[in-house]
């Protein structure tokens, strides 16, 4: 073990915290194994052998968006072949269903529509919590309560007073890309800045509510960036507890107008699992998202430090518009598989992270 590796190995057993260049240096770090093996360890102290997986079920009411993020292939124009708005009844539909197999949450997200009033998104809300109370409202991202603030003419605090009162019961990890502005600049000029999504999710957290925090990985940025994005983040934690899980989400290139990404290796993928377990000491949960990561990577990681699998998604169009290879779903029995083929201990959780099942 190299003196790197050893000094790292010594602040995760004192639970002590790795600094910007010791997680620089694990990304330079020719061995992704032992770097693995230190995340392991890490999470190991963390959550011992279980990983966490849920029931969900992702709905995206429009892809209709005003930004044009050159990453994204799932926005449309109102006026491009292909582009939608669910009306309320199909977006009840699909609950419906979610509820009929017992899932226990709702990811729901969309595009920045330019016609929407703030009233469909409350109206929306409502009327899912009210015909299915058991289901889990995890919904929006800062980015969308940023533009409800416009649209609405309101103080950011009052949309999300508005929309917990409506049924919101946290918020998802989306909209965060690279917090840092020259990449940002790049590949999202008309997004709300790192320094705005972070304001708004640490409203969001001050407003008692959990939410995640994701990174999109293997575009254009460099480690630094990565690092960088990893360290703005870990200083909100400290502020306010309020974040759950840390998703990295590799970039899928097709459709997008990325130039010159061509996605994410399995190295890549591994060695940055890996290390945002290391560095963000103060985050329980990091998520192989499988839909992103692909399957086999995303089981492979939980070996690498990973703890939970995200869940069954049904429906899935952001990934799979820029050519995910992934399957669209996953039963419960799949991910149950894949966590034990790993060695590791599947537990249901509700988007809270309490337990609703373990399997022995
Ligand atoms: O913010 C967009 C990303 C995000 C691409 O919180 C892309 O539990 C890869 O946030 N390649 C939305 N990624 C998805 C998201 C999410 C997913 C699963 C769980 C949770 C959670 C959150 O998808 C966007 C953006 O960063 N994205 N385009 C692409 N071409």
């Amino acid at each position: 073990m190299d003196s790197l590796l050893k000094t790292v190995q010594g602040k995760i057993d004192n639970r002590l915290r790795i600094s910007d260049e010791e997680a620089l240096a694990l990304f330079d770090h020719p061995d992704l194994l032992a770097v693995g093996r230190l995340a392991a360890r890490a999470n190991a102290i963390k959550n011992s052998d279980r990983v966490f997986f849920n029931v969900n079920r992702h709905i995206n009411y429009t892809n209709i968006c005003v930004n044009h993020c050159t990453f994204c292939a799932f926005c449309k124009e109102d006026q491009d072949e292909g582009s939608y708005t669910l009306a309320l009844q199909e977006i009840l539909h699909k609950a419906g269903e979610a509820a009929r197999v017992g899932a226990t949450e709702i990811h729901m997200v969309g595009g920045l529509h330019p016609d929407l009033p703030f009233e469909f998104y409350l109206e929306m809300l409502a009327n899912v919590k009210a015909t299915y109370p058991q289901l889990h409202m995890k919904a929006f991202t800062a980015v969308e309560i940023d533009y409800f603030a416009q649209l609405a003419d309101q103080p950011v605090e009052e949309v999300i007073l508005a929309l917990k009162g409506a049924g919101l019961d946290s918020m998802p990890g989306g909209g965060a890309e690279i917090l840092g502005k020259e990449v940002r600049d790049k590949i999202c000029p008309e997004k709300i800045s790192g320094e705005r999504w972070l304001e708004v999710t640490e409203k969001v957290h001050q407003a008692g509510l959990k939410t995640n925090a994701t990174m999109l990985f293997g575009h254009l940025e460099q480690f630094e960036d990565r690092v960088d994005h990893m360290r703005r983040l870990r200083e909100l934690q400290d502020r306010t507890g309020n974040f759950q899980a840390f998703i990295p989400l590799a970039f899928q290139p097709d459709n997008t107008r990325v130039p010159g990404a061509k996605g994410v290796g399995g190295i890549d993928a591994l060695k940055t699992l890996a290390v945002s377990r290391i560095y963000l000491d103060n985050f329980d949960h990091i998520k192989a998202y499988w839909i992103m990561l692909g399957l086999k990577i995303a089981q492979t990681a939980l070996l690498f430090g990973v703890n939970d699998l995200d869940g069954t998604v049904v429906e899935e169009k952001i990934g799979h518009d820029a050519g995910a290879d992934s399957p669209q779903q996953l039963s419960k029995d799949e991910i149950i598989r894949h966590i034990r083929v790993a060695g590791k201990r599947p537990v249901e959780r509700n988007t809270l992270y309490e337990e609703v099942r373990s399997y022995a």
